[in-house]
């Protein structure tokens, strides 16, 4: 169940279809700041990356990049670099801060005063209802793993449609539901921060039901012609042999990685083998109740997919024990054990040549297959690239400038992926870079610079590396310069 691997065939890269929209992403805790003004209470983020040892230097979102009090300065930016969308998450805890009852008004009407800021310059906003940060209160009540917070999320999302959906086209109802269950709940890595297999499994399906009742909530709520998407980081999962036991591998993270979130959402299942694969685990049965497959499969008007680099698997030798002591955050290691759920026994390699600040391999075929990929199997469903980026060890120069030719060349290459792509037949909409600026990289902290714009966390200010004039002139041309460009 891996993609077909990209041809090579010659293919003009350069134009894009007209109508194409480029974009930038970002998300609340990794931007805002402000995280005790207004009324918004913590959100597991806020509990986690508070608790010594989970986050690089123990680095929080408290301050993050104040976008919260600079947002209109933000928005000039997103105007020079020409953005023609601009994606950002709704910080729950901001709008609703137990995650029940009514809205926050004044949390709200930082997001309104956004979404105007944005329109007056001819920016489309792009919101994204849950990028991670659960309030606090409802982990307290069992978090994603129990069935209630996937209906409290439906309630959510109809308060922040009826505020916001007068002026806002695009919807994204979750991003990355992998990480926020399996990273979340399995490996630990992430907030919360618990490890144990069975509640990421149940967390996965509550964050899938969540997804299909957010949808009617939203199209209950907006008008006509809104746009509702989700945002998969889908792995394109490639063995690391032809060998029969790393093909089998490659199936069953194929199964946890990708078909346990497209399975009920696209093709309204879970996948069988996945359920078997995961059998020891959880009681499907008795999870998935009378009704829920139908909810989840609620049709969506785009799929939004996030990538970053593929993720090569073989099976652990025959008889090797997995060592937990080498298990990673996403499967980008060398060698490392499956952070997947019930793949203990598979391992995961990094293709050789050039990486990125987070280590991980630049392949942009990948990229390529994988919207062609979704083309073959889910024909007639409109793509977004809703993320695709790289982190590298920037660095202010004395003249107050930051070069960045590695992330300019990963981007033509992936700009070149989508392009690809489209040339042999996947309907790609648009693509988001991430990120708008440099911004709190999770359990990594602030050392990981994935932005446009350079963030000098002692002023907050913000520098555009060359990479954002690279951007701005892929923007206004439509088009990739070529290498002298
Ligand atoms: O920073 C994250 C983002 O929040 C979700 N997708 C991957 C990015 C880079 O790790």
């Amino acid at each position: 169940m891996t993609s077909a691997p990209t041809e090579s065939a010659p293919v003009d890269t350069t134009a894009f279809p007209s109508g194409f929209l480029w974009g930038a992403a970002t998300a609340a805790y990794q931007i805002e700041g402000a995280v005790d003004v207004d009324g918004r209470t913590p959100s597991i983020w806020d509990t986690f990356s508070r608790t010594p040892g989970r986050t690089a230097g123990g680095d929080t979102g408290d301050r993050a990049t104040e976008h919260y009090l600079r947002y209109r300065q933000d928005v000039r930016l997103m105007s020079e670099l020409g953005l023609g969308a601009y994606r950002f998450s709704v910080s729950w805890t901001r709008v609703q801060p137990t995650g029940r009852g009514p809205v926050v008004e004044r949390g709200m009407d930082f997001y309104r005063r956004l979404v105007d800021e944005l329109l007056e310059h001819g920016i489309q906003p792009a919101v994204t209802l849950y990028h991670w940060d659960l309030p606090q209160d409802l982990e307290d009540l069992g978090g994603w793993p129990v069935r209630t917070t996937a209906e409290r999320f439906a309630d959510y999302a109809a308060l922040v449609a009826d505020a916001l959906g007068d002026r806002v086209g695009i919807w994204t109802t979750l991003n990355e539901p992998w990480c926020s269950a399996f990273l979340g709940y399995g490996s630990g890595v992430h907030a919360p921060g618990r490890a144990d297999w069975t509640a990421a499994l149940r967390a996965a399906h509550h964050l899938n039901l969540g997804h299909g009742l957010a949808v009617d909530a939203l199209r209950a709520a907006l008008p006509a012609g809104a746009r509702i998407a989700v945002s998969l980081n889908l792995h394109e999962v490639r063995p690391l042999t032809e060998s029969a036991a790393d093909r089998e591998a490659a199936r069953r993270i194929d199964a946890v990685g990708n078909r346990v979130f497209t399975g009920p959402m696209l093709n309204g299942a879970y996948p069988d083998d996945l359920l078997a694969d995961t059998a020891h685990l959880v009681d499907w049965r008795a999870l998935v109740q009378d009704g829920d497959l139908a909810a989840i499969a609620r049709p969506i008007d785009l799929l939004g997919v996030n990538y970053y680099t593929p993720t090569v698997t073989s099976a652990l030798p025959p008889g090797q024990a997995p060592d937990p002591a080498t298990a990673g955050d996403a499967g980008h290691g060398d060698g490392e054990q499956s952070p997947f759920a019930g793949c203990a026994d598979v391992l995961f390699h990094r293709a050789p040549g050039r990486r990125t600040d987070m280590g991980w391999p630049i392949d942009p075929t990948g990229l390529t297959d994988l919207l062609l990929r979704i083309h073959r199997e889910h024909p007639g469903l409109p793509v977004m690239v809703t993320e695709n980026g790289a982190a590298f060890d920037d660095r202010l120069t004395p003249e107050g400038t930051v070069h960045d030719p590695q992330r300019i060349d990963y981007l033509r290459g992936h700009l070149d992926a989508v392009r690809r792509a489209i040339a042999a037949g996947a309907d790609v909409r648009g693509y988001f870079l991430w990120s708008l600026m440099d911004n709190f990289e999770w359990a990594h902290g602030y050392g990981k610079r994935f932005g446009l714009y350079y963030v000098d966390y002692a002023t907050q200010s913000r520098i555009p590396k060359d990479s954002a004039r690279w951007y701005a002139e892929v923007i206004r041309a439509g088009a990739v310069p070529d290498q002298r460009g």
